[in-house]
């Protein structure tokens, strides 16, 4: 890992500053801050099996609908491989910056819920969270898959959150499903699907609204491994300069935003973080 330089060193000095002084302190972090957990980000080339499809062409309704076997297996290997990551030091030093800043409010584009397994409360999963699952027919929706899975499935398909459904066989009746076969809703009998946000869907209402009030009010932004180009995300970044925040990236690459924001540190979430935090 690239060792950073003065100049960056000097960024850095400069954030560490900001953050002291901060009241109100908005984050937004993308796939970039799970990498060094072994996470590939979106935009990686896919690998194996997988690299003949784009993200963007799996991660939709569409997707589902036509092959949902296919899409259904895609997460399953994500969920396994997210079950199996730890959260780095980017993400402690996230949640420990939460308990020194008066006014904290982490969002987050990702769905492998590390954040909230470093230990950050003051969080907003804009895209959803893949260890949870929900009915794609959209009668109820289901607690931690994870948890599911754990208590060994016990025939009901998840621990429905719904309050008074019924804990029935599900329309399988089967054990936990296998990577890629599809279980189903016991309520409606359609299939089940990851909690997650597809392109081409709204984000929940509540927590975009949030997002965006915690942006406006804030007065130090960081927006740490995004590329900056899924919406409505990326207008974060954007309504912080103009509601006057002091906005700053974390990225070893350069993105959209990098022209458009008050300092660019050109380093990775879990050597640049860290040193924010005594
Ligand atoms: C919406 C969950 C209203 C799923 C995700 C045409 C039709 C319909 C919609 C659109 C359209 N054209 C545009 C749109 C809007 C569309 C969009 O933005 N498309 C893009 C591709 C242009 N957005 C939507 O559809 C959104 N909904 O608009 O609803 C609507 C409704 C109907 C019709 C029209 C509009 C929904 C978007 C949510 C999609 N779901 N995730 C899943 O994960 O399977 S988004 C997905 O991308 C992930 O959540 C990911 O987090 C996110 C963004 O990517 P990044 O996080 O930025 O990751 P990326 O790989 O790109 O970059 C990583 C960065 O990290 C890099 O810069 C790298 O340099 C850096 N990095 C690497 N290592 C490190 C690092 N940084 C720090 N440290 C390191 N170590």
């Amino acid at each position: 890992m690239q060792k950073p330089n003065a100049a960056t060193k000097q960024q850095i000095k400069r954030l560490r500053e900001l953050v002291q002084e901060a009241t109100r302190v908005a984050v937004l972090t993308g796939a970039g801050i799970s990498a060094e957990s072994g996470i590939p980000t979106f935009r990686d080339a896919q690998t194996g099996h997988w690299s003949k499809f784009r993200p963007e062409e799996l991660a939709t309704p569409e997707a589902f609908r036509r092959n949902p076997d296919m899409v259904w297996r895609w997460y399953a290997e994500r969920r396994s491989a997210v079950r199996a990551a730890k959260p780095n030091a980017g993400h402690f030093a996230l949640s420990q910056l939460e308990t020194s800043v008066p006014n904290f409010t982490l969002i987050t584009q990702n769905v492998d819920g590390l954040h909230r397994r470093a230990g950050s409360q003051r969080l907003i999963e804009i895209h959803g969270n893949i260890l949870r699952v929900r009915c794609f027919g959209g009668c109820v929706s289901y607690a931690d898959w994870v948890e599911a899975e754990a208590r060994g499935f016990t025939g009901r398909q998840g621990a429905a959150s719904h309050q008074g459904s019924t804990g029935h066989q599900g329309a399988t009746g089967s054990a936990v499903p296998e990577l890629g076969s599809v279980p189903r809703c016991p309520e409606c009998g359609d299939y089940l699907r990851p909690d997650v946000v597809w392109f081409g869907e709204n984000l929940p209402e509540a927590g975009i609204e949030q997002a965006f009030t915690a942006t406006e009010q804030a007065d130090l932004f960081l927006s740490i491994g995004t590329s900056a180009l899924v919406y409505p995300a990326a207008m974060l970044p954007q309504t912080a300069v103009q509601s006057g925040a002091t906005v700053v990236e974390i990225n070893p690459e350069e993105t959209p935003l990098s022209a458009m924001v008050h300092i660019s540190i050109r380093g990775t979430a879990a050597v640049v973080l860290p040193q924010l935090v005594d």
